[in-house]
Parts: structure tokens; sequence; C-alpha cells
């Protein structure tokens, strides 16, 4: 049986706030604060928690090995020598935004009837750039059933950052659905991060039937939207989204309509939440999933509770009779600090759970067994001088290999 199964990326030991991405005003905002490991993987296995009380699939996406010395020594470095800017780079806990490992396009939708799966390049940002390799990898244990095709990534200079920048619309997870994929062309002074030639790319190699490809507005990048799923999120037939998420809306809700009649299209009114109060809120930055008992639910992380205006939206829309029926908010600030709202930090996959190598799906009690074994060995706290102390980088690659061998997973080592 086809379901959607959130596979949530967990926070690795070297989560720290180095600001190394441009254009995102959370992670310029907190660059140099202390961060707390420990903590932020606690609070993305309680959110997982509270999705499989839901009734939801839930799966699990690796950290991958840091500090990546594979990496630097292609760069002609190591962990000792590199520059602090280097060396952050290379210790970077980035790969915890699971919505951009890569593009999932649910058997329904493709032309073999398989889901494909096509890993991001995320060559803009160069702390991201390396993850790809560490991506594949999991993805190709996770997904090596035949029902599945996992595909390397688009080669540079188009970049790609994965199902941040891809939405889904359809009658239900199981039906065919059509892909929308969103691009950037420019961003004000940010880069716009996903580009036309590597969506268009993405949905060939996905084998896509039916895709939309559609512009992001460049007032929302140049507001701090770096991805497209910090303005809209889709969920079966509902789009949720800011007024001003897309260059051309117009045409875009119009080929949506005439594709799927019942298209239910939720625009928030800039008079009512700007711009600026949805990227500092991450509204948009939700799960929208729907419950076993079919209303849907918006996983909202607290910020956006604690936003007056956005929280007063949110309370018209639900008092309201629309097909989001209940707001559950979300701590996540560990990673909404970087920038990383509930929305980053999953990969939707529509498939058989019952295809999915086991050890990359999670049930309340691993859940306890992941939190016991964080608790024992992720860092309390990175200081950003830390992270060039040697003790460090052995702790991070010790906590990992623990993960790993509880998971009988060591074949990722
Ligand atoms: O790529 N932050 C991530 C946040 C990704 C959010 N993902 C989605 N919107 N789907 C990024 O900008 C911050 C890293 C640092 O500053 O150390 C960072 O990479």
């Amino acid at each position: 049986m086809l379901a959607e199964i959130n596979f949530d990326g967990l926070i690795g030991p070297s989560h720290n706030y180095a600001g190394l991405s441009l254009g995102n005003l959370a992670s310029a905002k907190n660059a140099g604060g202390v961060s707390a490991p420990r903590a932020a993987a606690l609070q993305g296995l309680e959110k997982m928690r509270a999705n499989l009380k839901l009734g939801l699939g839930q799966g699990l996406l690796l950290p991958h090995d840091r500090p990546n010395s594979v990496w630097l020594n292609q760069l002609g470095t190591d962990i000792a020598k590199a520059d602090a800017r280097l060396r952050a780079n290379a210790l970077s806990a980035s790969a915890m935004w699971a919505a951009n490992a890569a593009t999932v396009s649910p058997g329904p939708d493709t032309q073999d009837g398989r889901c494909h799966l096509t890993v991001a390049n995320l060559l803009t940002m160069p702390h991201r750039s390396h993850e790809w390799k560490g991506t594949l990898a999991q993805l190709n244990l996770a997904f090596a059933h035949s029902s599945f095709a996992v595909h390397a990534p688009v080669p540079a200079p188009f970049g790609d950052e994965g199902a941040a920048n891809h939405m889904r619309l359809c009658a239900q997870h199981g039906a065919p659905g059509i892909e929308v994929f969103v691009y950037g062309v420019a961003g004000g002074p940010f880069p716009a991060r996903q580009h036309v030639e590597a969506s268009r790319a993405v949905a060939r190699l996905n084998e896509v039937r039916d895709a939309l490809f559609v512009a992001q507005s460049e007032e929302a990048i140049a507001a701090g939207a770096f991805h497209n799923d910090v303005v809209a999120v889709a969920n079966e037939h509902v789009l949720f989204c800011h007024e001003q998420a897309f260059a051309d809306k117009e045409s875009f809700y119009a080929d949506l309509k005439e594709r799927l009649p019942q298209v239910d299209i939720i625009e928030v009114p800039a008079a009512r939440v700007s711009l600026a109060d949805a990227i500092q809120s991450y509204l948009f930055n939700a799960q929208l999933v729907t419950l076993p008992d079919g209303g849907m639910a918006l996983i909202i992380p607290t910020e956006a509770k604690d936003n007056l205006r956005v929280w007063a939206w949110l309370n018209d829309l639900v008092a309201g009779n629309g097909p989001i029926r209940q707001i559950i908010p979300v701590d996540v600030r560990q990673s909404m600090a970087n920038g990383g709202g509930p929305a980053c930090l999953r990969l939707r996959v529509v498939c058989d759970a019952a295809h999915v190598d086991p050890r990359f799906l999670l049930d309340e009690a691993k859940i306890d067994r992941l939190a016991q074994l964080v608790s024992l060995h992720w860092p309390e706290e990175i200081a950003p001088d830390a992270l060039d102390n040697p003790n460090l980088w052995a702790d991070i690659g010790a906590a990992r290999h623990a993960l790993l061998s509880a998971l009988q997973l060591e074949v990722l080592v």
C-alpha cells in the first residue's frame, strides 16, 4: 500500500552556528552563537515521535561523516591545516535538512511506475556541496528495492536543492500527481539556488509525466526565502502559500486548476502576513499532513505561534471550514536558528513501507533508543572557537560511529 513516509534528518553531533548560508537570514543572524547539538537532536527526535503518535509513517536519515576529510583532501588540505572558513564548511551538520537531500517522484507520477529519487547537488553553498555523496550512499541502501530508482545528482553548473523546491498536488497520495518544480532566476542581493535547467533535468531523470515549472518571485528570495518551502507547501489537493511566493501566480494557479479542478489554493495575503513575518516565523516551512482520519494538520515551528500576526491568521484559518483542521506547534529552535524549520528537516516519500530498508524506519522504541544514544554521545554545546579543537573532531566521529553501530549501518562508515 502506498503511504507518505517522512524521513527526518537526525541532527548531527557537529551542529553549529558558523553563518555559512548567504541569503538565509537566520543563519546570518545567529552566526557565532553557541549551539547545542544534543538538545537539537533531541528536539528533532521529539518531532518524529509526535508525528508517529499522529499515525504518520516516520523514517530517518543519518548525519554524515564530519569533518569531511575526503573533501578537504580533494582541496589539498586537511582538518588541522584548513583555514577557519574551510574547516567550518567541512564540519557542517547541514545534512540534517533532508528536504534538500533529493527530489522524490512517487510511482503514480512516473512513466515506469517506480518511485524515483534524484539526489540534490546543492552546489551553490560550499558547505552543502559535499553532502551529495553521503546522501547517495544512504538512499541507495534505504531504497534498494526494485520499486525505487535512485539517481546521482545533476552535474554542475546547474544548482539543484531537492524537494525544498518541489511540490506535488494530487487527489490523494496514492493517485497520480502534478509535480511543481519551483526555480529561481534572481534574488536581489542573494543567490537563486535552484536553476531551471536543474529542475528540468530532475523531472526528466525522475520520468515525471506531468510537470510544471514555476519561477519563484525575486522579492521572496530577496526577503530571505532561499528555498520555495519557506513560502509555500502543498499536500494532496491543497496548496498553502504566500501571496508573493511566485513570479507569475495567475498563470501558475490557472495551470493547476486546469489539471486538478479540485485544487484548493490557500493564499496568505501580504496585508495579513508580510513576507518578513512569513520568513521570521517560518509559517510556511510547516509539515502539511493528511491525518489517518482524513483531515489535514499543519505542523508549525513554535516561532509561528509566537508571532502575533501569524498566529491570528492561523486561528482564522482553522475557524473557517477549510481542509486544514489542526495546527500543531513543535519546538525545533536549534535547527530554526540556522534557517531550518519542521519541513526542512524531512524528506517526503510516498511508497510502500514494506519496500524500504527497515534500518531507516522508526517506531517509538527505536526513538527511545536513539534519544538515549544522543544524550550519551552528542556534544552538549559547540562554541565557535571550539571548531578547531581536535578533541571535538574526535567526539563527533565517535558519536556517529555509535549511531551507525546501533542501527547496524556500519557499512556507511
Ligand atoms: O541550506 N542552513 C540551511 C537551511 C536549509 C533549510 N532547508 C529548507 N528550506 N528546505 C541552508 O541554508 C546554515 C548553516 C550555517 O550557517 O552554518 C544552513 O546551511
